[in-house]
């Protein structure tokens, strides 16, 4: 990894963004032909789903797509990003889990229907017995097609409600969670969000199929989400990359690592020593 990347490293005002409203807007992360590159990649994957059956009208949602192509591949330690994902969560980190989503228009008239809030990670928020529950790991989204406006099957949160482990849905089935905004983005756009940020997917209603690539970083010890198949990808990684792409000495390394376990923090001690905590 190259130490031009320390440049991008989480700011103090960064950090107390994200710490107080569970999130980080971060604009022209890709640049124009960046975000065309991986739209045209996206494009061919949801096209052979759609020729194997996918409903041209339904969201796509398509995990472990880090193999599909080494643009994917690339963005799993862009030196845009990492930096600011191991200034939040430490250097004992990976990609637990990848996600991309294809929204198309559904074609329908807008609905005032409550949408699918959630905190991430399914059983983690009901097992831990903590208030507030504890972070474990955040997401990236990047943001490819323009969603600069609502309706178009934007990603929703509700800003500082990452430290509520719960949250009042309407009753009647409609309407949103107090406090709930569309994230309006325009296309090359990287939002961070913390799991417990009370967030939602939401219908195209639009005429732009909205099309985002999600990240999900973790602690080491922390299981994959989905198949993950990466492994194969580890010889041709450098060791920072090997790292995140969940590669280890045994299975004690990921829960007390050595040297030869966490390179990222050996890289942090040379380069950036006052980020090793
Ligand atoms: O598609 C979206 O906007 C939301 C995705 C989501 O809920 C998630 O990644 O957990």
């Amino acid at each position: 990894m190259d130490q031009t990347c320390l440049q991008y490293s989480l700011t103090e005002e960064e950090r107390k963004q994200f710490d107080e409203t569970g999130y980080l807007i971060l604009e022209n992360a890709l640049s124009p032909e960046h975000v065309s590159a991986l739209t045209k990649e996206v494009d061919r994957i949801f096209d052979e789903h759609v020729n194997d059956g996918h409903d041209t009208t339904k969201a796509l949602f398509h995990p472990n797509f880090i193999p599909d192509h080494p643009l994917f591949l690339d963005l799993v330690d862009y030196e845009k990003v990492l930096p600011k994902v191991w200034g939040i969560l430490g250097w004992n980190i990976y990609l637990y889990h990848a996600h991309m989503i294809v929204t198309p228009p559904t074609g329908q008239e807008p609905s005032d229907k409550t949408f699918g809030w959630h905190q991430d990670s399914g059983r983690m928020n009901i097992e831990m017995e903590t208030d507030p529950r504890p972070r474990m790991s955040l997401k990236v989204a990047y943001f490819l097609s323009d969603l600069s406006e609502a309706g178009r099957g934007n990603f929703w949160i509700v800003p500082n409600s990452h430290l509520k482990n719960t949250v009042q849905r309407p009753e009647s089935g409609f309407g949103q969670l107090e406090g709930a905004i569309p994230v309006c983005v325009k296309p090359g756009t990287a939002v961070f969000f913390d799991r417990r940020l009370w967030h939602t997917a939401s219908p195209n209603w639009s005429d732009i199929t909205r099309k985002v690539l999600f990240y999900g970083y973790g602690y080491r010890w922390i299981r994959t989400k989905d198949d993950m198949t990466v492994q194969s990808l580890w010889d041709k990684s450098d060791p920072i990359r090997r790292q995140l792409l969940g590669a280890g000495t045994n299975c004690n390394g990921y829960y007390t690592p050595t040297d030869q376990d966490v390179p990222l923090r050996e890289w942090l001690k040379e380069y950036a020593p006052s980020q090793v905590k």
